[in-house]
């Protein structure tokens, strides 16, 4: 089975506390704070690898969580970071955000990577905290919160010359001859459901991908015949070998065959439409198609097209197809990539004040609810820094604004506060 698709959690590590301390030194009565930063928390990172080339292994394995960060010690101590988890992913991996569709990677060559879900940053230990005014803080801060999401995978089959062509022109039975995969062969229209690559070989040095492509019929560009899925595969090939039976025994007409195909390659999309293109006479084996050669040749030619005479029956001119193919590849100049849209950033400081669902008010925020998981509410000076940046936020403000009564429950992330006019 073909797998391109594929749903994946990944889940970062939140940082490690940041440790409230003091030292402790002989006739030093009281020694000043040393409560040290936390650990970073594991991030999640996708990493594209050219030695893998399906999403397969996604089937089995769908959550990636990192771990959190150590808490920092005393002695000034910063704890350690937790270590990044890494998914080896195939090159070509698009990766969107499952919820959106947002595109917020695409992972095109080999070592390339993308931060999928980011730990979090430690905590600051009470050492940071010193001021002119306090020299003695007792509070310190907790790890933030690592960030995780649903995402999409998508595999557009990254293969470096496709096959195309009407169903039963001989593209399998073209790939079967010159790679060591295994489609399927017969004298019925459609007999290849899903693509197929393999790997040429031309040397022990040079070697390319080529994808056996289902066969494409009229209409396939408004989705007749599965053609929506099959012109994405080509879509991402760099050369494609137009495969034409020369023959013409089905009762068709190679020359409106070669038309036909690239209306639909055409409409389907204007990149496809300027692709480099080989047309390739097959069954050449064929006396008929000795006779439409000429005919066939000249047309094509005058469309600006090499053409190459093969017969994947006996064999003959496969050989120059694939040098030629190689040719062509190597020549190949990069189109401009899709746009990749960044994850959309709004500003951290804006906050949403909602209906709650358990409580009377809910407030949502990058920052304020940043700060809500990365406070320890049970020490007296962390709860007024809290409440300083509450204030700075005009989250206060806000509330008062949507009508908030003194005594009514405002939850932020985990924390339900009962409103009291400051
Ligand atoms: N005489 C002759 N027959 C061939 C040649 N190449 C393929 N055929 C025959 O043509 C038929 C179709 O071949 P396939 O390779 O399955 O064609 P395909 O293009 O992959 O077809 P779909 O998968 O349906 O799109 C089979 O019966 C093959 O044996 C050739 O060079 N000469
Ligand atoms: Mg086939």
């Amino acid at each position: 089975m073909f797998i391109d698709r594929a749903r994946i959690y990944v889940e970062a590590g939140a940082g490690g506390d940041g440790a409230s301390s003091f030292r402790r030194e002989k006739f030093v009565e009281k020694g000043g704070p040393n409560g040290g930063n936390g650990g970073r928390g594991g991030s999640v990172i996708l990493l594209a690898d050219k030695n893998l080339n399906t999403l397969v292994d996604f089937r089995y394995k769908r959550k990636f969580v990192a771990r959190r960060g150590n808490g920092g010690g005393n002695n000034n101590c910063t704890g350690a970071a937790a270590e990044n988890v890494v998914i080896r992913v195939p090159m070509g991996t698009l990766i969107k955000d499952d919820a959106t569709g947002v595109i917020l990677a695409d992972l095109t060559d080999d070592g390339q990577s993308f931060t999928a879900a980011r730990g979090g940053r430690g905590g600051k230990g009470n050492a940071c905290y010193v001021t002119s005014t306090n020299r003695a803080p007792t509070f310190a801060e907790k790890g933030e919160p690592g960030t995780a999401s649903w995402l999409k995978l998508e595999l557009k089959l990254l293969a470096d010359v496709g096959l195309v062509g009407y169903p039963s022109v001989g593209k399998s039975s073209i790939i079967s001859r010159v790679s060591a995969a295994k489609p399927e062969i017969a004298a019925y229209p459609f007999t290849t459901l899903t693509p197929v690559l393999g790997v040429v070989r031309i040397d022990t040095e040079r070697s390319f991908v080529l994808a056996d492509i289902p066969g494409l019929i009229e209409g396939a560009h408004k989705g007749v015949g599965l053609g929506h899925d099959f012109l994405r595969h080509v879509e991402r090939t760099k050369v494609l070998l137009h495969v034409i039976d020369a023959s013409g025994l089905d009762g068709r007409d190679p020359v409106e065959d070669f038309d036909k195909i690239n209306e639909e390659l055409a409409l389907y999309s204007e990149k496809l439409a300027a692709r480099r293109q080989l047309v390739v006479a097959n069954k050449m084996d064929l006396p008929e198609a000795e006779e439409n050669f000429e005919r066939l040749a000249a047309y094509v030619r005058e469309k600006g097209c090499e053409i190459i005479k093969v017969s994947a029956a006996t064999g003959a001119g496969l050989e120059e197809l694939m040098y030629k193919a190689y040719e062509m590849l190597q020549s190949y100049v990069p189109e401009p990539e899709e746009e990749v849209e960044g994850i959309r950033e709004e500003d951290p400081d804006s906050f949403q004040i909602v209906p709650g669902v358990d409580t009377d008010f809910e407030v949502k925020g990058k920052n304020i609810e940043r700060l809500v998981a990365m406070t320890n509410f049970d020490n007296d000076e962390a709860l007024h820094r809290f409440q300083l940046i509450w204030r700075k936020l005009g989250i206060e403000e806000a509330l008062k604004e949507k009508g908030v009564e003194e005594g009514q429950s405002v939850r932020i992330r985990d924390m339900v506060f009962e409103f009291k006019e400051q």
